[in-house]
This record gives C-alpha cells, structure tokens and sequence, in this order.
C-alpha cells in the first residue's frame, strides 16, 4: 500500500458494533468483566484502549513498523526508551537536538548514573571513538532540531548493529512522509505527535515505533507500569490528523523550498538551513535518504546584534512567534531563548547555534502571503 492509502485506512476498520466510519472515541477509565480476568480483550485503560489502539497500529503502519505506542507527550515517549538503561550505561546523542530532549538526558537520567556524549554526527565515523562496553544507545535526530543538520542513517545503523548498541532515532521534523529510518535498519523511532503527525496544534502526544519485539515488549511494560498514555480524545483527534499528512507534508516541502530559496537570494540573510539547498553542508546525504526536505528552515541574518533578530520575529505579521512547530499555520521562533534555552550558551555555541537563529515552521497558506510576510519583517 503506498503512502496516502496508509495514512487514510491504516489501522482504522469500522466500529464493529455500529459501522461507524470513524474510530469512536472511547472515553472509559474501565472495561467490564463477566468473570474475573474473563474480558473483550480491554481491561482498564491505562493498559490498553481501542481509540489508542487504533492510533498505535496506525503510526506503525506509516513507519513501516510491526509496534507502536503511544505516550502522553513526545518527552514522555524520550522517557520511556531512556527508562530502558541502567546505571553505568552511555549514549551517544546528535549535539544539535531539541532543548528539552537534552534537559531530560541531562537533568533526569545524569542523576541516575548514565552517561550521555553529545557530539558532531556529520562524519559518521566520528562515532568510533565514542564506543566501549557500556554503550548501549545512540540517539540521533535526523534533521536535527533547530539546525537542520542530516545524519547518515544507513552509516548509523551500520556502526551500532556491528558494535550491537540499540539505535534510535527522533523523527519528528521528518515524519514517515519524508524518511522511514527502520527500513535503513534503526531500532526504533521516536515522535513528538504534537508536531505534523496531529498537524494541526491542537494535541500534545508522543509515539514510538519499532520492529524488534524484545524491545517493544520492554516499551509497552513501561507504558503501562510508569502510565504516561495519551487520552482518546487526543488520539482520535491524531487519528483525524493523520488522514491528511500526506497532503500537508507536500505543501509544507513545497513552501519551504520556495521559502529557503528566497530567503538565500535576500541582501541581509547570512545563512540558510535547509537540506534541499545545495548549499547545504549533507545536501547528497539528505537526498539519498529524504524523499522531501521538509518545512522546517532555520537562517541567521547579517548580523551579530540579537535585537536585529527579535526586530523581525516581532515584526511577522502572519508567522506567529510560538514554540512547536509542524501545525498548518506557519510559526516562528527564537530557539536561544525557547525551544533550546535549557542548554548552555557554551554548548549550544559548540554545536554552531548562534543567539541570533531564527527559526521557521512553514505552514501551509498561500506561500506568495509568507514570502511577503518575510519580505517585510526583514525589510
Ligand atoms: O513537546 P513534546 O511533544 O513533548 O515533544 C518533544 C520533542 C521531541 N523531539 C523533537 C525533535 C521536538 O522538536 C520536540 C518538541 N519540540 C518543540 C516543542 C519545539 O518547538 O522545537
């Protein structure tokens, strides 16, 4: 089945009570029993939901998994792979990566004796180095989160199966649209729901998909014993989102790409981040491995002053200034003082994320509105 098909009928049948189109919601804490243990298969709804259900066999589909899960937000989601080490393990993560994925490694998981490197991914082999026994997990972001950077899954994947270290990636800025990392042999992928696969900034729920069934036995243990689920409502509002990312992804990637071409050809910007440009530093890699470029841009202007870039931020007219990303409405944001302001200046300017990044979530209007919407912030 391809692409639109799945995301239309995958995982979702009609209710068999009543042939309703659409999953119901089901809004009940409890399932009842004729006799103890005796049930339809549902218990209490911690542990198992069929508007959940439907959503998980659902995104398993899209990522071309045999498992999915879903959790009460994407960090929940973080949490719960993470929750798979032990003290003394370590991990090996992208150095560029969402603020909040680096304070829960950090601030959470430090404190109970695991080890995380954070390092430059362009160069694969860069890994190597940071292998011994106690690695157990290479977490990576793939375009990474505010700089766009492309990482080598197929190289990533080679290099963890031969040191036999989970891997898993965060494929939240992609979608299954853009790339299926299980099919070039990752582990597991990890979502912020919240973002294009709910697409439409109304849900906040996270998801994780594999193949390896020892792995996702281990995920779904957690998800019932630690219980950070997403409620029906949520899902079946993702389950309505998902009919139509195909649609939106293609004009996402389509607004991105005008957008980031016009952003390089204007006077005052320095520098664009964007995969599908050939001035992008992996460009070959991202087309080797993206079926599109995304609608995610980030650019830094000609200018070290940070009011210069809080000038045009404040001056968006239709980009609201708003962390998330991935709705239908365009965003923008400021990622030094939002998204990413819970890493140190010192190591957020390691990685190569100025204080005057500005980052953009093309949205799907009329792209001619956004580029004059940039035209005159920028001025
Ligand atoms: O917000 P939550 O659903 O918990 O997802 C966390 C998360 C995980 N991974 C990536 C790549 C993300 O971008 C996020 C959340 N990011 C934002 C809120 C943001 O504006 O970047």
């Amino acid at each position: 089945m391809k692409f639109g098909t799945k995301a239309i009928h995958a995982g979702v049948s009609p209710d068999p009570t009543t042939g309703a189109i659409m999953t119901p919601i089901y809004q009940t804490s409890t399932f009842v029993q004729s006799s103890p243990g005796k049930h339809k298969g549902y218990e209490y709804a911690r542990t198992h939901n069929p508007t959940r259900d439907a959503l998980q066999a659902s995104l398993a589909a899209l990522e071309n998994a045999q498992f999915g899960l879903c959790f009460a937000s994407g960090l929940a989601a973080t949490d719960t792979i993470a929750k798979l080490l032990r003290p003394g393990d370590e991990v090996i993560c992208t150095n560029d990566l969402y603020g909040g994925t680096y304070r829960l490694f950090t601030k959470v998981f430090q404190n109970y004796g695991i080890k995380f490197h954070f390092i430059s991914m362009d160069d694969v082999n860069t890994i190597k180095q940071y292998i011994n026994a106690n690695t157990k997990l290479i977490w990576v972001e793939t375009p990474t989160n505010p700089l766009l950077n492309i990482i080598d899954i197929k190289g990533i994947a080679t290099i963890a199966k031969a040191n036999n270290i989970l891997t898993c990636i965060d494929n939240t800025f992609a979608t299954p649209y853009i790339q299926t990392p299980l099919d070039f042999g990752i582990d597991i992928v990890v979502h912020s729901v919240t973002k294009y696969l709910s697409g439409h900034s109304d849900v906040v729920m996270g998801a994780i998909l594999t193949n390896n069934k020892e792995v996702h036995d281990k995920l779904m243990f957690l998800q019932n014993a630690c219980g950070a689920v997403p409620g029906p409502q949520d899902c079946f509002l993702v389950l309505r989102g998902i009919k139509t990312l195909h649609l939106r992804m293609e004009r996402h990637c389509f607004n991105a790409a005008k957008i980031a071409h016009y952003l390089e050809a204007h006077p005052k910007v320095e520098k664009v981040y964007w995969p599908g440009l050939t001035s992008h530093k992996n460009h070959e890699v991202a087309k080797s491995q993206m079926n599109a470029f995304g609608g995610m841009i980030s650019f830094t202007l000609h200018s070290e002053k940070i009011e210069d870039a809080f000038k045009v931020l404040e001056n968006f007219k239709l980009f609201c200034l708003a962390e998330s990303l991935g709705g239908v409405e365009s965003l923008c944001g400021h990622p030094a003082s939002m998204t990413h302001a819970s890493i140190p200046r010192e190591e957020r300017l390691k990685a190569g994320l100025k204080d005057t990044l500005i980052r953009l979530s093309v949205g799907v209007e009329d792209v001619e509105d956004l580029i004059d919407d940039l035209a005159q912030a920028i001025g």
